[in-house]
């Protein structure tokens, strides 16, 4: 009998000791979804010190994770592996993401500080009320360019950079679109174009350009221009703020035949964990001061009106990084294209970088 009540025991405290444990993982669990949060950007796309004090203030730890083109941010979203809270595609991955069901619609309540936003940036095409994205940046691509290298021959757009005085003059920007549009602008097509021989011969274009291609590259191109590496750069204007505010020789134009406006916001994927914090990042980055400590950092545009208050009026008003809408209205903004024609471009962009090679 007293083996038996030993055994009652011993079987008892098992059962406990388990309990216990399961209580306690599942504790855990519900501890790192609350109180983490995973951010996925563009690198070179914050000021970390933003994240420091947004840990600070909300008690949240925040892991932050880095991507090089729309292309790659959303098949990492696709796969699924990575629980992202936050992400920051550009408009037609916006429009791509929610055809695809990748995204959360976003509880405006939570964000007080959306009405900071110029409703210019407001309520665009790619996602009408805002329902899935909030804007963050925005800007062109253009031309960075070194007047000194470059003596008196004058850019003023696309077409200019095929001269042979250009030759092994030029980094590139590397995605798919930005390349693409610098064949279909310099023919006068649409950024937009599906017609497959316009983009063929886009393609073909481009590849004539490669004799005055030294690199197609990543961030590193602002390290490389200021550096005076080259006398030419195809970048998004933010980088080229960056670029001159490092080498005051250096210039930007945005190209005579039309050039690409972005948009990049910030949005929920569906792979959100933590939903509340992701509502309190944004509306956290959509304050004024913060959202104007983050733009005098990365140099980019932003669509905060009132950070505009916080900024350098020199900065805010040179019309080649805050275009007023004469100057966007001969830009155009990406579209989604659906999934085949996106392929497409794809492939004809992987083709012209074999080319370069
Ligand atoms: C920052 C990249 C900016 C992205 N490094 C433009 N959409």
């Amino acid at each position: 009998m007293k083996k038996l009540v030993r055994l009652f025991i011993a079987v008892l405290l098992v059962s406990f000791l388990l309990m216990f444990l399961v209580a306690k993982l599942n504790a855990t669990e519900g501890y790192s979804s609350d109180h983490t949060l995973t951010v996925f950007n563009w690198g070179d796309y914050i000021d970390e010190e933003l994240i420091a004090k947004f840990e600070k203030e909300t008690g949240i730890k925040v892991i932050y994770e880095t991507f090089d083109s729309n292309e790659a941010m959303l098949t990492k979203i696709q796969q699924g592996g990575t629980s992202y809270d936050v992400a920051v595609p550009s408009e037609y991955m916006i429009e791509k993401m929610r055809e695809e069901d990748l995204l959360i619609p976003l509880d405006h309540s939570k964000l007080k500080n959306l009405k900071y936003i110029d409703p210019r940036f407001m309520d665009l095409p790619f996602d009408p009320g805002n329902r899935y994205s909030i804007p963050y940046f925005w800007g062109t691509v253009g031309i960075v360019y070194n007047p000194e290298i470059l003596g008196d021959f004058e850019i003023k757009g696309w077409n200019d950079l095929w001269n042979p005085v250009l030759k092994n003059e030029i980094l590139m920007v590397d995605g798919a679109r930005e390349a693409m549009g610098i064949g279909l602008n310099s023919l006068h097509y649409s950024l937009n174009d599906t017609n497959k021989e316009h983009l063929l011969e886009a393609k073909e274009k481009l590849e004539t350009l490669t004799p005055n291609i030294k690199a197609i590259v990543g961030d590193e191109i602002k390290i490389l221009m200021a550096n005076e590496e080259a006398a030419i750069g195809i970048v998004w204007s933010g980088d080229a703020a960056d670029i001159m505010w490092e080498n005051e020789k250096l210039d930007y134009v945005v190209p005579e035949e039309g050039s690409n406006l972005w948009f990049d916001n910030m949005v929920i994927p569906k792979t959100a964990k933590n939903v509340e914090g992701a509502h309190q990042f944004i509306n956290f980055m959509l304050d004024p001061k913060n959202a104007a400590q983050n733009t005098d950092y990365v140099s980019y545009s932003t669509p905060n009106k009132e950070a505009l208050n916080y900024l350098d009026e020199e900065v805010v008003n040179d019309k080649r990084f805050y275009p007023d809408e004469e100057l966007t209205e001969r830009l155009e903004v990406y579209e989604n294209l659906g999934k085949k024609m996106l392929s497409y471009y794809n492939e004809l962009y992987l083709e012209f970088k074999m080319h370069t090679k």
